[in-house]
């Protein structure tokens, strides 16, 4: 059977239900499941928080007999594995789903093309890669730590009409409105960690959580690169410790202090005395190389983190941009000038590096919002 609108009309409400979960559902991915008999959605359900019951066993027991002949529109290619839940693929079969519509196929090797053939085999029509490149999107976090063994990587810059993204010594400056930060909370809330360098950490003193009413509790990890273990134990990151987790990545060598914003070099009893106290407090110390991106990306994934938004300041940015990991730019413009004392911004939109395609403009209040994405 060929694709029809009716496909793509069902496959965008599975994919837009998948966003609900995204950032929530990690390692695993927040997938969405709609089930259609006769031109009418029966059942439908999106992967639970913490990544179990997976969507289509919830989507079935909604369906119920409902599920006999109907298509199901899923995501991501059903799984196929005894993993911490029985095969999704069985339980399609088992409900006599006659159609099964996929966006995106697993990478997964213990999936990875079995999904289909299970279904197929049982004589199950399956047709894949219906808005693919929309699927893609939604699950981006989890392609990228599959395939890449790396978080999918998102740069945050707020850009004054100057071009500046704060100014020199005076900690937080607002430079974009009330909604567009209220936008980048909603992203923070979507989101499995989020970094910023000890200066940005030192100077600003941020909380980088979630307040939008109702979703604190999906305030991600916060990162702090810190090579000597410079982050004051009043700041508002340490003193929260205990609510939202603050992971410090410091440097094996306490020499290499002399980068961003940092204390100068210090004696190792001190750089000691400063892990223990910001242990104490609820901080997790990881010793790996805090200027390689390349190093310290794989070391996050392996931690179970799938997507990470830098969000400051100028030298990270630039350390994640040089490094070629950036996959995806959100670049605010707001009407503000800052003007003397300004800490210029890595990045304009006149000079977005090639390999990036525009994606879209959004405006905030007067913000506008432009975000770009590696092409490949
Ligand atoms: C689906 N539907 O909603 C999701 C899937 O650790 P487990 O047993 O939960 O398996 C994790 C794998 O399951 C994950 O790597 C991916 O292949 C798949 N996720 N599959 O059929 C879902 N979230
Ligand atoms: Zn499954």
């Amino acid at each position: 059977m060929s694709i029809t609108p009716d496909d793509e009309r069902f496959m965008a409400a599975a994919i837009r239900l998948s966003r609900r979960h995204l950032g929530r559902t990690t390692t695993n991915p927040s997938v969405g499941c709609v089930i259609v008999r006769d031109g009418v959605v029966v059942g439908q359900a999106v992967t639970a928080v913490g990544g179990r019951p997976h969507a289509e066993p919830q989507a079935l027991a909604e369906a119920g007999a409902a599920a006999r002949g109907a298509t199901a529109y899923v995501t991501l290619e059903p799984c196929s594995h005894h993993g911490k839940t029985p095969p999704c693929a069985e339980a399609l079969i088992a409900y006599g789903v006659a159609r099964v519509v996929i966006s995106v196929t697993d990478p997964d090797p213990r999936v990875s093309g079995r999904g289909i053939s299970m279904l197929r085999h049982a004589g199950i029509e399956v047709d894949a890669g219906v808005l693919e490149a929309e699927g893609r999107h939604s699950l981006a976090a989890y392609l990228t730590r599959q395939t890449k063994n790396r978080p999918y990587v998102t740069l945050k810059l707020a850009v004054s009409a100057d071009g500046m993204i704060g100014r020199e010594g005076e900690g937080q400056v607002a430079i974009t409105g009330p909604e567009a930060r209220a936008e980048v909370q909603a992203l923070r809330a979507e989101t499995d960690a989020i970094l910023v360098g000890i200066g940005t950490a030192i100077s600003d003193d941020p909380l980088l959580t979630v307040r939008i009413p109702g979703l604190e509790a999906q305030s991600p990890v916060r990162i702090v690169l810190d090579p000597s273990l410079a982050l004051p134990l009043t700041s508002k990151l340490v003193q929260t410790a205990r609510q939202v987790p603050v992971i410090v990545v410091a440097s094996e060598e306490a020499s290499l202090s002399q980068a961003e914003g940092s204390a100068p070099p210090t004696d190792p009893t001190d750089i000691d005395s400063r892990r223990t106290a910001l242990e104490a407090a609820g901080v997790e110390v990881v010793y790996c190389n805090p200027y390689h991106p390349e190093i310290l990306l794989p070391a996050l994934a392996t931690r179970g983190i799938s997507s990470l938004l830098v969000e400051g300041g100028a030298k990270t940015a630039r350390l994640f941009l040089d490094a070629g990991l950036v996959d995806r730019i959100q670049l605010y413009q707001a009407p503000v000038v800052i003007g003397e004392g300004g800490i210029e911004s890595p990045l304009r939109a006149t000079d977005i590096p090639s390999g990036f395609a525009h994606r879209g403009t959004s405006l905030f209040g007067v913000d506008r919002l432009d975000e770009y994405e590696r092409e490949n």
